[in-house]
């Protein structure tokens, strides 16, 4: 405590010498000073918060160390936060439509994205996004590309970090839902993308009576072919799972490269209850003291999958069979208890740990033991399906008691790692060898994940932990019923962990993050002129400066449109009602930030055009009557200027 107050009063006194000593006398008289310790009293603020603004605060200009990129939960979307300051940087559009950044609000490139995403022949308009994971390079984040998983239907985004912008989304056919994913293998070979509730694997339907007998979970190695920055679906491979629930992934690095760890719950394999008048979910799938941990060689698994027979194709997939893959030795179970949720492998790839929902302990895994099991068939026996399972003890390093509800681990570059314990709303150091808790933090409240800065890689570098909570209650004003989400940002630089700030996110329920050191990055800040951002390449329908036109193919009006402040060229189109219009337009400036809209009232479209970009928008002009186009961006002073018409012409 004394130490606390004394950091106070010396970064009080730092801050005394910055605003120069001066107490602006005319401001004061004016109900404002610079007093810094004035002003501290008058707001109650104690020496902790006053070390924790200056721990935090960005002067204008400068920028932040890290940025964070964080689920938006059910929103669908990827949110960027700079790391101290806690501000939100951007919103990156995945699965759900965002007009302002003209993402699926109308250019053909997106249109076509979006179709091929069609999940069971429909059109999904939004995705429940949860764990991103960062590109990874020698198990360290490279920077290059982002993926991120929709659990709701489920699918991964693959997002381009040279623009920040969403570039393909990728159905699973053989999935109902997804939960594990995304993860990548250490050098972003695969993108692992794991189910979570069961559905009839090799037929269409099967009754829930026939659970045991049908329903499969499954797990996804996305094949991601980094030159084209694209996941490759034709050479991804899929392996049967049990029907257990599956749950959070994650990938062996260091001596556990090649295998990847899936929990699991309902263990039970529960159907339901209510009205079959079996036991509900809640209970039927947390009868069992263990469920078990999954256990896959994905090294092995690839050329397995490649060998001609040995994986069956279903749905356009190549699928291992469940027989398959215990008889080539690519999967292995090994209890975990209670109902887990996180499986967190450490940055030296040694161990794995995991949270047990229903359990106070987090297990430590040790991979070395694991090997050693396989290799030397040490089994306990199979589960119903065959498959093989390695004796608990035998296995595990240890537990430790943490709380009640352990959820998700991070680590730190000195050997500690800090868990998430739902129950007790709090955040717990503890120290990976010897196995001992350090210290802990409460947290408001309802914490999900945790994400520590590099916390992912082979060498973390601490420094900065968020706590991802749920539900912030009495944080900030009340806005209604339901309640922002409360990102709380901890300072671990200390022996004892240290709350620095807390910010809302009024949006989706966040779920995972990564933390990557903001000099990794090198995002392009004007695209070369007539880039297409699908492509990063040179667009078909690009229109040069003095290029402008409009031709009629047929039905078809094509408009070569340029944009440039503070005018589109041309700025009439004359279409024919029932006429298909396909606008190419290009953004001729090379300024950085100057990016213009294009919006027709009426049609449904609005496209954001950053500067050197070249989009198609097309549509048939079904409605006769005038429609004003306009400029969305306010790009300069003459701004509202940028506008004009595209006139309709009534069928005679
Ligand atoms: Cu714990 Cu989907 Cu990783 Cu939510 S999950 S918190
Ligand atoms: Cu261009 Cu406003």
């Amino acid at each position: 405590m004394v130490a606390r107050r004394q950091v106070g009063l010396l970064v009080l006194a730092a801050a005394l010498a910055v605003a120069g000593a001066v107490a602006l006398e005319s401001c004061a008289g004016r109900g404002g000073t610079a007093d810094v310790g004035a002003i501290a009293r008058e707001r109650g603020l104690t020496d902790a918060d006053i070390v924790a603004a200056v721990k935090t605060y960005q002067p204008t200009g400068r920028l932040d160390e890290y940025l964070m990129f964080s689920s938006g939960g059910h929103g669908g979307q990827v949110l960027v936060i700079g790391i101290p300051s806690m501000r939100l940087l951007k919103v990156i559009a995945a699965f759900t439509p965002e007009p302002w950044q003209g993402y699926a609000t109308g250019a053909d490139e997106h249109r076509e994205m979006m179709r091929r995403a069609r999940v069971a022949g429909h059109d999904i308009t939004w995705g429940d996004t949860h764990h991103p994971a960062l590109s990874e390079t020698d198990a360290d984040y490279d920077g290059q590309f982002l993926f991120i998983g929709d659990k709701a239907n489920p699918r991964i985004a693959v997002i381009d970090l040279r623009d920040f912008e969403t570039k393909q989304l990728v159905a699973n056919p053989n999935m109902g839902t997804d939960h594990g994913a995304a993860f990548v293998t250490p050098n972003t070979e695969y993108v692992i993308e794991s189910s979570q509730y069961a559905v009839p694997l090799w037929n269409e339907y099967a009754d829930v009576d026939r659970y045991q007998q049908e329903y499969r979970g499954l797990v996804t190695f996305w094949k991601f072919d980094r030159q084209r920055g694209r996941v490759d679906e034709a050479a991804s491979f899929s392996i049967e799972l049990p029907p257990y629930w599956q749950d959070l992934a994650d990938a062996g690095k260091g001596p556990s490269a090649g295998w990847a760890f899936i929990n699991s719950f309902n263990g039970e394999m529960a159907t339901g209850g209510i009205e079959s008048r079996k036991p509900a979910f809640e209970a039927g799938a947390s009868q069992n003291d263990m469920d078990y941990l999954h256990i896959l060689n994905w090294q092995k698994a690839a050329q397995v999958a490649a060998t001609p027979g040995r994986a069956r194709m279903q749905r356009g997939q190549r699928v291992i069979p469940l027989r398959t893959a215990v008889d080539e030795g690519l999967l292995f179970l090994a209890p975990e208890p209670k109902s887990p949720h996180g499986a967190d492998v450490t940055p030296d790839g040694r161990r794995i740990v995991v949270g047990g929902k229903l359990d106070p302990h987090v297990t430590v895994y040790a991979f070395e033991k694991i090997k050693q099991a396989t290799e030397q068939r040490a089994f306990t026996g199979n589960d119903a399906f065959g498959v093989p399972i390695l004796d608990f003890n035998a296995v595990i390093d240890g537990q430790l008691e943490v709380g009640l509800g352990p959820l998700h681990t991070q680590f730190d570059g000195e050997g500690n790692a800090f868990t998430s314990v739902f129950l007790d709303t709090k955040v717990v150091k503890w120290s990976v060898e010897p196995l001992q808790v350090l210290d802990e933090i409460g947290v408001h409240y309802n914490v999900g994940h945790i994400a520590v800065a590099e916390g992912d890689t082979k060498s973390p570098d601490g420094k900065y932990l968020v706590s991802l909570n749920k539900w912030a209650i009495d944080r900030f004003s009340p806005v209604g019923p339901l309640h922002p989400q409360n990102f709380q940002l901890i300072d671990l630089t200390g022996e004892k962990m240290q709350l620095l700030y807390d910010m809302p996110i009024g949006v989706g329920e966040p779920h995972y993050a990564q933390i990557i050191k903001a000099d990794k990055l090198n995002p392009q800040l004007v695209y070369p002129v007539g880039t297409s951002p699908g492509t990063m390449a040179q667009a078909r329908d690009a229109v040069a400066g003095g290029q402008e036109r409009i031709e009629r193919r047929g039905n078809e009006v094509h408009v070569y449109m340029t944009a440039i402040r503070s005018h589109f060229n041309p700025e009439h189109i004359r279409v024919r009602q029932g006429e298909r219009v396909v606008i190419h337009i290009t953004n001729i400036e090379q300024a950085r930030e100057a990016t213009h809209g294009f919006a027709i009232a009426k049609y449904n479209i609005n496209l954001s055009l950053e500067p050197g970009e070249s989009q198609t928008a097309s549509f048939v002009a079904d409605q006769a009557g005038v429609f004003p186009f306009y400029c969305t961006e306010f790009c300069s002073a003459l701004h509202l200027e940028m506008a004009g018409y595209l006139l309709v012409e009534p069928r005679g």
